[in-house]
C-alpha cells in the first residue's frame, strides 16, 4: 500500500508541497497518494482575494486578509520560484513590486503547468486531526454538501498559514467609540477612508502598508500609534507617529504622552495568531511569530510527533522560495531519502535556531539568518539551487530604498537571482498608479 499524505491548505505553502511531490513524479519516481484539503473554492491562499469579511457563505471564518490595491511589500526578486521564473510565466521580465493579482497569476501558473489541481478537494474544511496508532485520522467537511467524513493518512502537512486569525487588543472606550474599529484582517478598500482621519495601532507591515494605501487613496490624516518604537520613515505631511493609545473617548484618541487626536476610524494592525482549531493539544504548534518557530526541527518537523509537518510557520522575509525549500525537504523525509534524528537531537536543533536568531542584532542579521536557513534546506534536496545571497542583497537594497522614500521605494527594480536580468522600472510611480489590475501592470 502506498503511503497516504494529507496536505492541509492550498495557499503558497500547500501548493509548494504539491509541486514538490509532482516534480519527483515527473522524474519517474513513485510518490505517495496525495490529498490536499482546501476550504476555499480556489487555490492561492491569501493571494486569492475575497471581498468577504467575518464568516463566509458556509459560516466558516473568512481566511483572506488581503485588500484591494495591495502591491507586493517586498521585491519579487526575493520570492521568485527557482523552478519557474517570472520571465517564464509572463514571457518577459516585469517590474519588481507586482500587485496582488499579478502575483496570484504567477503562483497559479506554476501549479497549472504541474497539473496538480486534481489532487485538491476544494470547499473542504479540515475539522479535526488525531493520531490513532501509526496513522492520522483527518476529519473534514465537504461544505457545499454539508457532509463530514474521516480518512486515514500516514503523514499530515499543515499549510494553513498564520496571518489570518487576528490578534485584537482592547483599548478602553472602544465600546462607545463613535467611528469604526476594525482589525487589518477585515480591511478591504482604502477608498472607504477617503477624507477621513484614521488612527492605526501597530508599526509593522500591515500598519505601514494600510497607512500608505489610505494616504494614496486620499485619507485626510494618518496617525500611527506605537507600543515599542516609531517606524521613523520620512512620512508625508499629513502623517504623524505617536506613542501607544491609552483610551478613546467619543471620537478622541488619547496617547501615552498626553496628546490626543480626533479620528473617524481605528485600524488595529496588531498582527495575527498561529491558530489551528482543528488540532488537539498534543499536535498543535504553539509559537510566536518569529524566524525560529518553536518545536519545529529544521523549521518543519514537529518535534513531539515527527510524522506531522508544518510549512511556512515562520515570520517571513523569504516567502514562496522558502516554502519550496521546506516542501522539498519534507517530501524527502516522507519518501525516506532524509532520516530524522532522535528526539533529543531535534530539540537541540530548535534550541540552536532560537539562540542564533536571538543573537542577531538587526533586520540585516534577520535577513541573512533566514537566507542561510533556505540555503541549508535546498542543499539537502534537488530543489534547483539559486543565488540566495543575491536575494538577501535585494532585500538589503529594498530596505535602503524604503529609508530613502517610503512612498517611492516601489519604483525601483532589482536583478532576478534566477534569470540574471534586471527588472524594468514600472511605467507609473506607485503613488500615482491607482489601477492595480494585471493588464495595466503588465503594460511595460
Ligand atoms: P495562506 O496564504 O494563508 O494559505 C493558507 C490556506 O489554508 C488558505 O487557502 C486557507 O483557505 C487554507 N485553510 C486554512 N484553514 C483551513 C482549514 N481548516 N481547512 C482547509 N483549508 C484551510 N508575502 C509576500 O511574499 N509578499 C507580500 O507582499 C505579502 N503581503 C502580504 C500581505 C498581507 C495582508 C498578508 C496577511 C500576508 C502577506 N504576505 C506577503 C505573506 C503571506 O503569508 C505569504 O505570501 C503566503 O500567502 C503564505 O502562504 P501559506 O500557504 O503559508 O498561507
Ligand atoms: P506583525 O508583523 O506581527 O506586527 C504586529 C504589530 O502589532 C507590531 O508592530 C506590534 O508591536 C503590534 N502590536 C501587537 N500587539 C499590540 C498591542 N497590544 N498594542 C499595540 N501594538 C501591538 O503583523 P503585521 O500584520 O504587520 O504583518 C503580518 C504579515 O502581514 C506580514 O508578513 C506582511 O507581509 C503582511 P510591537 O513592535 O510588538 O510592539
Amino acid at each position: 500500500m502506498p503511503k497516504r499524505i494529507a496536505i492541509l491548505g492550498a495557499g503558497p505553502s500547500g501548493l509548494a508541497q504539491l509541486r514538490a511531490f509532482q516534480s519527483a513524479q515527473a522524474k519517474g519516481e513513485e510518490i505517495p497518494e496525495i490529498v490536499c484539503f482546501e476550504k476555499q473554492s480556489d487555490w492561492g491562499g491569501l493571494w486569492n482575494y475575497t471581498w468577504r469579511t467575518g464568516l463566509d457563505q458556509y459560516g466558516e471564518p473568512v481566511h483572506g486578509s488581503m485588500y484591494r490595491y495591495l502591491w507586493s511589500n517586498g521585491p519579487k526578486e526575493g520570492l521568485e520560484f527557482a523552478d519557474y521564473s517570472f520571465e517564464e510565466h509572463f514571457g518577459k521580465q516585469i517590474a519588481s513590486y507586482p500587485p496582488r493579482a499579478v502575483l496570484f497569476d504567477y503562483i497559479q501558473g506554476r501549479v497549472e503547468k504541474a497539473g496538480v489541481r486534481d489532487w485538491i478537494r476544494f470547499e473542504t474544511a479540515v475539522r479535526w486531526v488525531k493520531k490513532d496508532g501509526d496513522k492520522f485520522l483527518v476529519t473534514v467537511c465537504n461544505l457545499p454538501e454539508d457532509n463530514t467524513y474521516t480518512e486515514e493518512f500516514d503523514h499530515v502537512i499543515v499549510c494553513t498559514g498564520h496571518f489570518s486569525t487576528p490578534n485584537v487588543p482592547h483599548f478602553d472606550g472602544f465600546e462607545s467609540f463613535k467611528g469604526r474599529v476594525l482589525h487589518a484582517h477585515d480591511f478591504r478598500d482604502a477608498m472607504e477612508f477617503k477624507d477621513k482621519d484614521i488612527l492605526i495601532v501597530g508599526t509593522s507591515y500591515s500598519a505601514e502598508d494600510i497607512g500608505s494605501q489610505c494616504w494614496k487613496y486620499g485619507a485626510q490624516s494618518i496617525t500611527v500609534s506605537h507600543r515599542t518604537a516609531a517606524m521613523g520613515y520620512d512620512w508625508p505631511d499629513n502623517w504623524a507617529e505617536v506613542p501607544l493609545l491609552t483610551h478613546v473617548d467619543g471620537n478622541t484618541a488619547y496617547f501615552k504622552d498626553g496628546t490626543s487626536k480626533d479620528v473617524d476610524a481605528v485600524i488595529l494592525c496588531t498582527g495575527y495568531k498561529h491558530h489551528f482549531p482543528f488540532l488537539p493539544d498534543d499536535l498543535r504548534l504553539k509559537t510566536a511569530n518569529r524566524l525560529a518557530a518553536a518545536d519545529l526541527y529544521k523549521g518543519v518537523a514537529y518535534v513531539h510527533e515527527p510524522a506531522l509537518f508544518y510549512i511556512g510557520m515562520q515570520d517571513q522575509w523569504f516567502t514562496f522560495n522558502m516554502f519550496d525549500a521546506q516542501a522539498w525537504y519534507v517530501r524527502d523525509v516522507i519518501m525516506g531519502r532524509i532520516a530524522l534524528p532522535d528526539a533529543a537531537a531535534m530539540k537541540a536543533d530548535v534550541e540552536d535556531r532560537v539562540a542564533r536568531e536571538d543573537a542577531g542584532e538587526d533586520d540585516y542579521d534577520a535577513i541573512w539568518y533566514q537566507g542561510d536557513y533556505v540555503k541549508e534546506l535546498i542543499d539537502e534536496t534537488d530543489y534547483p539551487s539559486f543565488d540566495v545571497e543575491g536575494a538577501c542583497q535585494a532585500f538589503k537594497e529594498w530596505k535602503g530604498h524604503k529609508k530613502k522614500g517610503i512612498m517611492t521605494f516601489r519604483d525601483n527594480g532589482y536583478k532576478s537571482v534566477i534569470t540574471g536580468t534586471t527588472a524594468p522600472k514600472h511605467h507609473t510611480p506607485w503613488k500615482d498608479a491607482l489601477d492595480d489590475s494585471l493588464e495595466v501592470y503588465l503594460q511595460n
